[in-house]
C-alpha cells in the first residue's frame, strides 16, 4: 500500500484516516474504512487531534471518525480543514451531538458529512461503505454498536441479529477489556494500530496477537477497581459518585451503577493543568433520563461544557463547580422521576 506523504501524482488517489483511539467504536471505523480504502490509519485522541491534523499533507481523501466536536476544538479544527480541504476531500462521519453552526461550516467548507446520533459511527461506517467491504465486515461494526451502548439502534440490531449473540458479545466485550488492559501492554499504540489492521483483515478479536492477554489484565484491573468503588463511592438518592485517580472514568461510572443499585453513575478525574474536572456519567439500561441532555443543561446553567448520549454522557467542569454540578444533575434526575414533586399535582392530591 502506498504511504500518502508525498504530493507525487498517485497522491490523489491515497487516503488517511484519522479515528479515535480511545475505544472500540474508533478502532472498528477506522478498521472499516481502512478495509473499503486502503486508508492509512491515524489513532488519535481530543487532546492531539488538531495536531495530527496540521500533518496531514498530500492525500486525496481524508476521513475523520468518532471524535465528535466541542467549542474548544471547533475553531482550530475548521482552520486545519480549510487548509486540507485544498489537497483532499474530506470526509467526516461521527455520531456525537454536532452544533448546528459548526455542521453549517463544515456544509459550506464542502465536508462530506455523515453525521447521526442514532447509529455508532461504526455502524455508519459500514452503511456508508456497505458496497466496498469484504465479506464477515458486519461484525466489524457490531463491535462497535456493542460497546457504544447503541446496540438497540435500528441498523445496529439487524447487524447483530446476522451472528450467534453470545459469540459477537464476547468478541465486542473482549475488545472493551483488551483496550482496558492495553496500558499494561508495552507499545500500547502500537497495539491499538495492530488491532485496527487485523480487524480490516477480518480477523476476530479472539485471534489478534495480545488481545486476549491484555483482556485478561483489564478485567484484573476492573475486578480491583469494583473494590475501590465499594469502598469510595458516596451514594446519593438516584446517583453514586466518586473521584478517579486511576482508570476510566468511563468505567468507574458503570461499576457505581451496579456496586450502588443506583440508575446513575457520575466518577470525575481532577485535570490539574486545567483546573477542571473530567467527568463520565453512565446510566443503568432501563434509567428513564437523557443524561446528554441533562448535562448540556447543568453545564448551561453553571458554566462548564457537556453532552453526550442518553446512557453515556461527559462534561469537563471547573473544578470550584464540581459540588454544584453534582447537586444539580441528581436535581434535574429527581424532576424526571418525580415530575410532580414540585408543582399543584402533589398539593391537590390528598
Ligand atoms: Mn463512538
Amino acid at each position: 500500500m502506498a504511504e500518502p506523504t508525498t504530493t507525487d501524482s498517485t497522491a490523489t488517489s491515497t487516503a488517511v484516516c484519522i479515528s479515535h483511539r480511545k475505544d472500540v467504536d474508533g478502532l472498528s471505523s477506522a478498521a472499516l474504512v481502512k478495509m473499503a480504502t486502503g486508508a492509512e490509519i491515524i489513532l488519535a485522541d481530543y487532546g492531539d487531534l488538531v495536531k495530527t491534523l496540521s500533518e496531514v499533507n498530500g492525500c486525496g481523501h481524508l476521513y475523520i471518525c468518532d471524535l465528535g466536536m466541542n467549542e474548544h476544538l471547533a475553531a482550530p479544527f475548521v482552520k486545519e480543514l480549510e487548509r486540507i480541504r485544498t489537497f483532499a476531500t474530506i470526509h467526516y462521519i461521527d455520531h456525537h451531538p454536532l452544533d448546528p453552526k459548526v455542521k453549517d461550516t463544515l456544509t459550506s467548507l464542502g465536508v462530506d458529512l455523515t453525521h447521526s446520533q442514532e447509529e455508532c459511527t461504526s455502524v455508519l461506517t459500514y452503511t456508508k461503505f456497505k458496497d466496498q467491504l469484504k465479506r464477515g465486515a458486519a461484525i466489524i461494526a457490531a463491535y462497535g454498536a456493542i460497546t457504544d451502548y447503541a446496540d438497540d439502534q435500528p441498523t445496529a440490531k439487524k447487524i447483530i441479529a446476522l451472528y450467534d449473540r453470545q459469540f459477537v458479545l464476547l468478541e465486542a466485550t473482549m475488545l472493551t477489556y483488551a483496550l482496558i488492559g492495553a496500558a499494561a501492554v508495552t507499545d500500547e499504540y502500537d497495539f491499538r494500530n495492530r488491532i485496527v489492521i487485523d480487524l480490516s483483515e477480518t480477523k476476530f478479536p479472539h485471534q489478534i496477537n495480545g488481545v486476549t492477554e491484555a483482556m485478561r489484565n483489564g478485567l484484573e484491573a476492573t475486578a480491583n477497581l469494583m473494590l475501590e468503588v465499594a469502598e469510595k463511592g458516596v451514594k446519593g438518592n438516584k446517583t453514586a459518585h466518586m473521584e478517579v485517580t486511576e482508570g476510566s472514568t468511563g468505567t468507574v461510572a458503570n461499576l457505581l451503577v451496579g456496586t450502588f443499585e443506583v440508575p446513575v453513575g457520575i466518577a470525575y478525574r481532577y485535570m490539574k493543568d486545567e483546573d477542571v474536572y473530567e467527568v463520565s456519567l453512565r446510566g443503568s439500561y432501563d434509567a428513564p433520563y437523557d443524561l446528554g441532555k441533562i448535562v448540556s443543561q447543568v453545564t448551561g446553567m453553571i458554566g462548564g461544557s457537556g453532552g453526550g448520549h442518553k446512557k453515556a454522557s461527559g462534561a469537563r467542569i471547573p473544578s470550584g463547580l464540581l459540588k454544584d454540578f453534582l447537586d444539580l444533575v441528581e436535581f434535574e434526575i429527581d424532576k424526571v422521576t418525580a415530575p410532580d414533586h414540585r408543582g399543584f399535582a402533589r398539593l391537590s392530591t390528598p
